[in-house]
């Protein structure tokens, strides 16, 4: 059994997870448990996630999430869809009671609608800290500056089943419709059941044309511990872009053995809990390109 986190404000839903872990529940139960508790959050210390996540341009909150297990059929998400406080727990509708992948927008909404969840006005998805950023945003048209608090959030139970989710309100006062790399499959997160999962987090419009999640877990199954395999496909990035530079990316991966994994391009904090561990460790990556 094991638990990781993106972000140092991921610790209590590894620690969620641990104990979900611990009693017995399987991993996309737990992930899903754990997830809607950030997602449903008001707390200030993180703004790009459900409920208090920043806007977009016009000041609606637009959310993405995904979760995936990595067997046949077993991935659902949604991106641009308003006013559900939890997106994580439509995504797992999507997986298991449509016959489709990703829903958007307005047809997310009506499908989360029909499924009993109940649509939020847009006052309510904003927090007093994320209501003022917009009132400052239309006064100085400047994007944020950091602020990078998506959650990923992998957990492997006891019977071995792995499970990846991943939710963001996405880039700070995008463009309406924007979507990010977190929902697509092999971008902001990926699973394969035989081998691990991954996710990412940062600068989605650039993490989405690099498959890295996807890229990550391949890695592993190749051979790669999950560190070597993180700290490979940042450093594949890296040679792409010229070799000196690299937008925001953090990644994290999971193996089947329980072993963690990591590597950023920024000071990247992640956390995470495996069976050799009494409580949640945070560990923060220091690489700087
Ligand atoms: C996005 N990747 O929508 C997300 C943002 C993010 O930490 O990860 N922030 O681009």
């Amino acid at each position: 059994m094991a638990a990781v986190g993106t972000w140092s404000f991921s610790r209590p839903a590894v620690d969620r997870m641990r104990s979900l872990l611990l009693a017995g529940q399987n991993a996309t139960d737990v992930v899903e448990t754990a997830m809607a508790e950030v997602e449903d959050d008001l707390d200030t210390g993180r703004h790009i996630v459900g409920r208090g996540g920043f806007p977009n341009a016009t000041g609606v909150v637009e959310c993405d999430a995904a979760i995936m297990e990595g067997l046949p059929r077993r991935f659902g998400a949604v991106a641009a869809l308003r006013g559900i406080p939890q997106p994580c727990r439509v995504a797992r509708k999507v997986m298991e009671e449509s016959p489709h992948s990703l829903l958007v927008g307005e047809g997310a909404e009506a499908f989360a609608q029909d499924l009993g969840f109940t649509s939020e006005p847009n006052e309510k998805m904003l927090s007093d800290h994320t209501a003022s950023a917009y009132q400052e945003f239309l006064e100085k048209k400047e994007p944020v500056k950091g602020g990078h608090d998506t959650i990923g959030l992998i957990a492997l139970d006891l019977s071995g089943n792995i499970t990846v989710g991943v939710s963001t309100s996405g880039a700070p006062f995008k463009l309406p419709g924007r979507v990010g790399d977190s929902p697509l499959p092999g971008c902001g997160l990926y699973a394969d059941h035989t081998v691990g999962a991954a996710a990412a987090t940062g600068d989605g419009d650039k993490i989405m044309c690099y498959c890295p999640s996807f890229h990550v877990v391949q890695l592993m199954k190749q051979g790669s511990s999950p560190n070597e395999a993180c700290s490979a496909v940042l450093a594949d990035i890296q040679r792409r872009m010229g070799g000196n530079q690299c937008f925001e990316i953090g990644l994290i991966s999971l193996n089947l053995k329980g072993e963690v994994g990591a590597a950023s391009s920024v000071e990247f904090p992640y956390t995470f809990w495996n069976q050799q561990l009494d409580s949640v460790k945070e560990l923060i990556i220091n690489q700087k390109f």
